[in-house]
């Protein structure tokens, strides 16, 4: 009761704190930085035609200020956005865990980043690729940052591996490109050469790789980590932020479209839910392992993050939910300036041996230095804790804050910062542990890489196997190195599945190894339950339709005021939009707006189609369709996306495209097209 209290007053301090560092200058006369007014919009110049004077000091000071307007881009996950919200837990977890902002009636501000992995600022964020979900927990007793990606295992088991990982995967050093996306010789000769990798790689180049926005993606943390409570004791866990919209995704074609037609689909999407007041949210859930020093659980290596270990191996806990629900007001302050780390990490949570989070507890620190050109990054708004903040850490470029007193040094006998006490439990610890595990030396896993990317492509269904054989085929075919290629094949690719193999050789004209070869030759002694239990497109999909959006198509005679009334009455209660879209931006002859034209639009930005009304049938036979309107609907159709036709007119207008009576294709049963939504898309088209 007393906790939920003090909780109530930070979250309301932290919410003011984060507001605080807002500036506007709106209004205003403009000055120099240094508060002199001045007006910098014409050159001082030598006479109207002359040369400009060296006396010009505030616009001097103009340009030289935008000339270092830039930090450098994150080295990896350059491109994203985010959102504030708060973190809310569900209850009491001291049973596991110290952390304040897992304890009863906790709340806490929160700020997400989403990003992307291989393309640059500015690039596309639809293309395909790993997305991060990065968060960070204002808590009243520090920072906390859970830093996870939106597919739940890795590429490479040992961090040093890194760098070498980035750059296969990055533009090629010689030629600049490709500057998005794997598909180039250097990927897939890293990823022959890193079987560990062949699951996430596949997880990528399956439906979960292209994700409809990123309101439709879960959050992995990828690694284990550590609980410890009051008492010290210490529970292993693995943390996931499931969404309870559920997953979505695009199909391929729809992917690719979209980058070209709006590559920053993944942030509007974001901003504009929460500017309609459709908050996303993801409920925090952990599995749990018994810390017994063996670092196993039920025959699982804790300590390989290449390895995942299915809900029904280690079942989900919830244990809070996270809603987005603030959009920021400046990109370059908050979603660019945030810097998360796996190594903020507050009383109660801790960290294991695993090779690749043991690199991360020190990269994150060291690339924000870097991008912000000082160690004093931490206190930018977007950074700072809500917690009090005491330490020696001093000066340093950029350096925001004076200092009062002459005590720079703890421990200290005459004043300054004390050290907490030596009985407290501190963060950081792993109680018990002994930290040397063996002689010193360089050490790899030893595993069969290939087996959960086995399990995983077993557990696809159909449609779903085929659209990661065609990915697979996209990326090799573009990769042009028929070495790269054939070896991929024969030794990755025939190692996870000989059928896998010969009919992703087949699309694109390479050899395919001969039946029966590989690692596996009989299908049939694995079972086909793993990937389908831990998670598929197929069965994990809720259908929540909340921030979809429908287009209906219009032209002078197609659509009437009521109908579109009645539409938007009945889709609004399910917090799905409505577009018009027609020839022309305005008001049609019908008295309809349409805000969309097919010019300026696309099928690719919408959920489900809708045509037609009452209006005259003759009007929508296929010969008056202009060429722009059928193929709006073709597009949609051939992305599997559910068509509501209305009216008389609307099935008129299928049947001239010869698309009715189609699965997907729905006449006259709005309901029923809203109930279906996008899930079809996946289950249709292979
Ligand atoms: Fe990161 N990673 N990473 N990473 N990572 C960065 O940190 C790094 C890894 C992830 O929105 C960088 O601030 C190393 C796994 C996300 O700001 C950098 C290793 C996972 C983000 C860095 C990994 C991630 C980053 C670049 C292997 C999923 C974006 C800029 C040892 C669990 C955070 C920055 C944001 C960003 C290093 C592996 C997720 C360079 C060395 C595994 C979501 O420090």
């Amino acid at each position: 009761m007393k906790l939920g209290a003090v909780t109530t007053l930070a979250f309301g301090l932290a919410a003011q704190l984060l507001n605080n560092a807002a500036y506007s200058t709106n209004g205003k006369i403009e000055t120099t930085g240094e508060g002199v007014q001045v007006n910098t919009s014409n050159s001082l110049r030598a006479g109207p035609r002359g040369y400009n004077l060296l006396e010009d000091t505030s616009g001097r000071k103009k340009l030289i200020h935008f000339d270092r307007e830039r930090v450098p881009e994150r080295v990896v996950h350059a491109l994203g956005s985010g959102a504030y919200g708060q973190f809310e837990s569900y209850g009491d977890w001291s049973n596991i865990t110290s952390a304040c902002w897992l304890q009863q009636g906790a709340r806490s501000e929160a700020f997400t980043r989403f990003s992307v992995v291989v393309a640059s600022a500015g690039g596309s964020e639809v293309n395909r690729d790993t997305h991060g979900f990065a968060t960070k927990i204002y808590s009243e007793c520090g920072n906390q940052d859970l830093v996870g990606n939106h597919v739940p295992s890795f590429f490479i088991n040992d961090g040093i591996d890194f760098p070498d990982l980035i750059h296969s995967v990055k533009q090629e050093a010689n030629k600049g490109f490709p500057t998005d996306g794997t598909a180039h010789p250097t990927a897939y000769d890293f990823f022959n050469l890193h079987p560990e990798g062949s699951f996430q790689l596949m997880t990528v180049l399956s439906d979960l790789g292209i994700p409809r926005d990123e309101r439709h993606i879960r959050g992995n943390g990828v690694h284990t980590y550590r609980f410890i409570n009051a008492a010290g004791k210490s529970t292993f866990f693995k943390w996931y932020w499931m969404p309870t919209l559920g997953l979505r995704s695009l199909v391929y074609d729809e992917a690719t479209t979209l980058a070209g037609k709006q590559a920053n689909w993944q942030r509007i999407d974001l901003f504009d839910s929460i500017e309609a007041g459709n908050y996303p949210e993801w409920e925090l859930a952990i599995q749990m392992f018994p810390d017994d020093d063996t670092f196993m659980y039920k025959g699982y290596d804790l300590l390989i993050p290449t390895q995942v270990i299915p809900f029904d191996v280690a079942p989900l806990v919830k244990l809070g939910k996270l809603t987005l629900n603030r959009n920021f007001r400046n990109f370059f302050a908050e979603p660019e300036a945030i810097s998360f780390a796996p190594s903020n990490v507050v009383d109660g949570v801790s960290w294991v041996p695993d090779p690749v989070l043991q690199w991360r507890l020190m990269s994150y620190d060291d690339t924000a230095s870097h991008r912000h050109g000082s160690p004093n990054s931490y206190l930018l708004p977007i950074n700072r804790a809500i917690a009090p903040v005491n330490n020696n850490y001093r000066d340093g470029y950029m350096q925001p804050l004076i200092f009062q007193g002459d005590q720079t040094s703890t421990p200290n006998n005459l004043g300054g910062v004390s050290s907490a006490s030596a009985n407290e439990t501190l963060p950081y610890t792993s109680p018990g542990e002994t930290a040397g595990q063996g002689p010193i030396g360089r050490y790899a896993p030893s595993y069969d890489s290939f087996y959960q990317t086995r399990m995983f492509w077993y557990g696809l269904g159909q449609y779903a196997q085929q659209h990661t054989v065609d990915a697979y085929r996209f990326e090799l075919a573009n990769v042009g190195d028929a070495t790269v290629v054939q070896r991929y094949i024969d030794e990755t690719l025939n190692n996870i599945d000989n059928c896998l193999a010969r009919r992703v050789a087949y699309g694109i004209g390479a050899t395919m190894p001969p039946v029966g070869t590989g690692a596996v030759s009989n299908n049939a002694t694995y079972p086909n339950s793993y990937a389908s239990s831990f998670y598929t497109l197929d069965t994990n999909v809720t259908k929540s339709n909340v921030g979809l959006q429908v287009a209906v198509i219009a032209n002078d005679t197609l659509l009437t005021g009521g109908d579109v009334a009645a539409m938007i009455s009945l889709l609004s209660a399910q917090k799905v939009s409505l577009t018009v879209v027609a020839p022309k931006i305005g008001t049609l002859a019908s008295g309809v707006n349409a805000t969309a034209s097919f010019l300026i639009s696309s099928s690719v930005f919408y959920d489900a189609i809708f045509i037609g009304s009452s209006g005259n049938a003759s009007s929508t036979n296929s010969a008056s369709l202009t060429a722009d309107m059928a193929s709006f609907v073709e597009q949609a159709y051939s992305h599997g996306k559910p068509i509501g036709a209305l009216g008389s007119s609307g099935p008129a207008f299928l049947a001239g495209l010869g698309i009715s009576n189609q699965p997907g294709v729905f006449i006259e049963e709005v309901g029923e097209v809203l109930a279906v939504g996008h899930v079809q898309i996946l289950l249709r088209f292979a």
